[in-house]
């Protein structure tokens, strides 16, 4: 008999084997959990029943557990017995986190990023805090695939050339990993979890969108982090490293900087107040040949030439396929000359040797689209392989404003995007949302969907503005009874690296912006409003 208090929802005789530092909680978990017969988390289970999972098959013999073993506490994190499964019909594994003792009796499912191969960590900084804080069991797949050590040749995503890692990595692998996870969970704590989440960003956001769209009764809601969902993102990412590897077309740091502080001139008092954040980014018309150097040729850094002016509009307007079917809005302007603006995605990377969206693009291009590793994507021209892209975007692309399936499910969701995010477009998140209302009607959507821009704010956060706030707290909340997330009253913070908030802005419901009041302090949200004027 393994030694715990639970034992697949039984309640069975206190062992004595628990480590002293448990007893406490073991006791509690007694009385809470055994005394009067409810199904209380606060359960305490025995390091053997993690080291036990080691070895068992899932799914009716599909899925084998390979590892699993408890791992010590350690700053946030508590103790947790971490798993790892693989499927035996592919490089398809998932890890599971299972905090030891406090369950509370919820699942939230990360997302991936970027070319996936990875696992994604409950401490990653784009995931809400309380899924550590309130004890979750958590899961992540690897996408379908390992990705190799070498980053370069993460890029080139190899993988898609095999068609079982193409559909784990561009829709699969969350669904059908799913009831194998679940079991786990069951051997373990004895029952399944209560409520199942969803939270990812970027890569990780277009796999929220997926499930939402595809597989609306896997959970219980969703958070999508700017989301890839619009297969247009890797063409926009072409066209703009195209003009970063055409001598003379790319802005140097000077330029950046003239640039943005002509935009921020014209722009950022647009939301009551020039505090360097542009807080209303889709009002901000800025006309760049307002700063062409005379004749059009580059004469010096005082002012653009055509080739760069010419980068400056690729970067801030929509590119459409021929047969109108696909769109990419193009980005806000905002953030020209920061990190955590357009040098995050959009400039060139010096360590790199490119930009980071010349890298993903050459290898979405290459092998996902074109099957050529060699193929030159400079210039690339989608409308040449409209047949090829329509297959990929049929596994891959997630803009199905129908959300009618979420609604039936009682399922919500949360869109999340950093307006200076220059790898996926907050313009993206706004038209998705606008979609959903236009589909749905306004009160359908509202039962359904929520959406919110933070300003000044970079790819899943860092930027100028403040960039962090807890929207699985958010979901969980309106999941579970209470209100939506915009009637929270919730806060989007800046935090410094000693834990203090610096800042702090409303968390406003897309259409609206923080507004400043016109008095009173700029960097606490009280001196803001949510405004849609
Ligand atoms: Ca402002």
């Amino acid at each position: 008999m393994m030694p715990m208090i639970r034992q697949r929802g039984r309640c069975i005789a206190f062992a004595p084997r628990l480590r002293p530092g448990l007893l406490a909680l073991a006791a509690g978990a007694l009385l809470a959990g055994c005394g009067g017969g409810d199904d209380s988390s606060t359960d305490v289970i025995a390091a053997s029943t993690c080291t036990g999972l080691s070895g068992q098959t899932l799914g009716n013999g599909t899925v084998a557990v390979v590892d699993a073993a408890v791992v010590a506490a350690s700053g946030a994190l508590p103790e947790y017995c971490v798993a790892h499964a693989k499927f035996s019909d592919s490089t398809l594994k998932f890890e599971v986190h299972l905090p030891t003792s406090g369950w509370n009796a919820k699942l939230t499912w990360f997302g991936g990023g970027g070319f996936d191969g990875h696992f994604s960590q409950p401490t990653d900084g784009f995931l809400s805090a309380s899924i550590v804080g309130e004890k979750y069991a958590t899961v992540a797949t690897n996408g379908g695939y390992d990705a190799p050590s070498d980053l370069l040749q993460w890029f080139q995503a190899q993988f898609a050339f095999d068609p079982v890692k193409l559909a784990d990595f561009t829709y699969l692998s969350n669904h059908r990993s799913i009831p194998a996870a679940k079991e786990l969970i069951q051997k373990y704590y004895g029952k399944t979890p209560s409520r199942s989440y969803f939270e990812g960003c970027s890569m990780g956001g277009h796999e929220a969108m997926i499930q939402s769209q595809r597989y609306p009764n896997d959970f219980d809601g969703i958070v999508a982090r700017a989301p890839a969902g619009n297969i247009m993102v890797f063409t926009q990412f072409n066209r703009l490293a195209t003009r970063m590897r055409t001598a003379g077309a790319s802005l140097n740091a000077a330029k950046q900087t003239l640039l943005a502080n002509a935009v921020l001139a014209q722009c950022d008092a647009l939301d009551g107040v020039a505090d360097g954040i542009i807080s209303k980014p889709a009002a901000c018309n800025y006309d760049a040949t307002a700063l062409r150097c005379a004749g059009g040729a580059d004469t010096g850094d005082t002012c653009l030439s055509d080739a760069q002016i010419a980068t400056v509009q690729a970067i801030t307007t929509p590119i459409t396929t021929s047969d109108g079917t696909l769109t990419h809005p193009g980005y806000y302007f905002g953030g020209e000359n920061s990190a955590k603006g357009w040098g995050e995605y959009i400039w060139t990377n010096p360590a790199l040797g490119d930009s980071l969206q010349g890298l993903f693009s050459d290898g979405f291009i290459r092998s996902f689209i074109t099957r050529n590793l060699a193929y030159n994507t400079l210039g690339w021209d989608i409308n040449q392989w409209l047949p090829e892209v329509s297959i990929i975007a049929s596994m891959y692309h997630a803009f199905n404003p129908d959300l009618s399936g979420l609604q039936a499910h009682g399922a919500k969701m949360i869109v999340w995007n950093g307006a200076t995010d220059t790898s996926v477009t907050p313009k993206d998140a706004s038209r998705y949302y606008d979609m959903v209302v236009q589909t749905m009607g306004q009160a359908n959507a509202d039962k359904v969907l929520e959406t919110f821009i933070a300003p000044g704010v970079g790819h899943c956060g860092g930027g100028v503005g403040p960039d962090t706030v807890d929207l699985m707290k958010a979901l969980s909340t309106r999941g579970e009874g209470g209100a939506g997330p915009s009637a929270q009253n919730l806060a989007l913070t800046k935090v410094n690296a000693s834990g203090a908030v610096t800042m702090s802005r409303p968390l406003c419901k897309y259409p609206a912006y923080p507004r400043y009041k016109g008095s009173g302090d700029v960097n606490s949200s009280a001196s803001f409003t949510c405004s849609t004027q």
